[in-house]
């Protein structure tokens, strides 16, 4: 059973760093756009002041697709897919650069517009909140309806936002309406509305679990609630089993977390061309010294210091490998972090091609809360 007196709201923002876009090119609604460019696809101003759009048919690299807008959707591309094979489906659309710091303000202006009317609030990334509604005595479509508002009235932009018993069910029922939802279901609702889904829509249940289940003939969330509970263990093991059991049953009793800190802070980029680490020393060092430069800023904008720097590589041949170290003070100071990333990758053999680098900062801690008594230099304890 879930407890009766929970009410629990997921909310997440529409097409996001598009629609954030749309917002400073009106000219674009209703076209299909596609979030996925360098910043040479920055749009020019004509002499009149109208702009000139890259088209995705124009883009050559090997960059992915971050977000599209539902019309980019309705031609078949989306999120993660690559910009290049998005161009075979939609040569026609408008493609754009990224622009982090845009998404962050419009982050921080919804979150803040809930919060004054329900500030009992989850954050789970740019784009999405857990709202706890328990305490709030007003009708669920009114509040909905009315959080929605607020959100507009404060951004521009539009949301789905799912109320439910619990967290699980929140979650999926932001998604079923989208764009522009509101999707309210109770624990009577969960054999309509929850069981003719597809077992992916259960946040938890990764593309593993879903290929594990399809073989056994689960494909439903109702096909998973009817499912012997010996061969789920079987399969899954005890524990996951229980687990699966009680979702495919809505049940859920995870609290919604306040005040939730990001675990650590990265930035990783994709070359156009697979570079060597002694042909394209200085290329690498470049783009190196860029990511460890970003991290850095983030740390400082968000208001963190970090105590283990980290790396990651990703050779031509795919191949993974991360490597950190733990700083005997906290910094967010670009040239220690750059520091401690070198010391990392010379412990990394580089005779293949690098396909992508990132940097990770991660133990982080608020600089009130970190010892004072080190100086940001030579802090390497390893
Ligand atoms: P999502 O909420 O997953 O997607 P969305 O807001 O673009 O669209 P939807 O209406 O379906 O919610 O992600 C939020 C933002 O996070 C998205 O606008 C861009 C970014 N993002 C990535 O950078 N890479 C990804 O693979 C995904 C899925 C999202
Ligand atoms: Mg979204
Ligand atoms: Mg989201």
């Amino acid at each position: 059973m879930n407890a009766p007196d929970r009410r629990i709201a997921h909310l997440d923002m529409d097409a996001f760093y598009a629609s954030v876009e749309l917002l400073r090119y009106p000219e674009l609604r209703g076209q299909p756009v596609v979030i996925g460019g360098r910043s040479i696809h920055k749009p020019a101003e004509r002499a009149d002041g109208s702009r000139e759009f890259s088209r995705l048919r124009e883009y050559a690299g090997r960059g992915v697709v971050t977000t599209s807008t539902y019309e980019a959707r309705a031609l078949g591309v989306f999120s993660a897919m690559g910009v290049m094979k998005a161009a075979q489906l939609a040569p026609d659309a408008i493609l754009l650069p990224a622009d982090f710091d845009a998404y962050r303000h419009y982050s921080r202006l919804f979150k803040a517009a809930v919060a004054s009317i329900a500030p009992h609030i989850e954050d789970r990334g740019i784009d999405e909140i857990y709202i706890d509604l328990s305490a709030i005595d007003e009708d669920s479509r009114s509040l909905g309806t009315r959080i929605k508002q607020a959100v507009r009235d404060a951004t521009g932009l539009s949301c789905s936002i799912g109320i439910a018993p619990n967290k699980l069910l929140a979650k999926i029922c932001s998604d079923l309406e989208k764009p522009n939802g509101l999707t309210i279901i109770g624990e009577a609702d969960i054999p309509a509305r929850i069981w003719p889904l597809a077992v992916r829509k259960i946040n938890g249940i990764g593309p593993k679990a879903n290929d594990k289940l399809g073989a056994l003939g689960i494909l439903t969330v109702g096909d998973l609630a009817h499912a012997d509970a010996g061969l789920l263990q079987t399969h899954f093991g005890r524990n996951y089993a229980e687990w699966l059991h009680s979702v495919a049953h809505g049940r859920d009793q995870r609290p919604v977390v306040t005040s939730s800190e990001p675990k650590s802070i990265s930035r990783e980029t994709t070359f156009e061309r697979d570079l060597h680490a002694r042909l394209d020393r200085d290329t690498l060092s470049g783009i190196f010294t860029g990511l460890c430069t970003r991290v850095a800023d983030d740390l400082k904008r968000k208001g963190y210091v970090s105590r283990t720097i980290g790396i990651k590589l990703r050779f031509a041949d795919f191949r993974t490998v991360t490597r950190d170290i733990t700083l005997t003070a906290p910094t967010a100071d670009p040239a220690t972090i750059r520091r401690a990333a070198g010391e990392c990758l010379r412990r990394v053999p580089l005779e293949r091609r690098i396909r992508l680098l990132g940097v990770r900062a991660g133990a982080l801690a608020r600089p009130d809360e970190a010892p004072q008594d080190a100086v940001q230099h030579d802090l390497f304890a390893t």
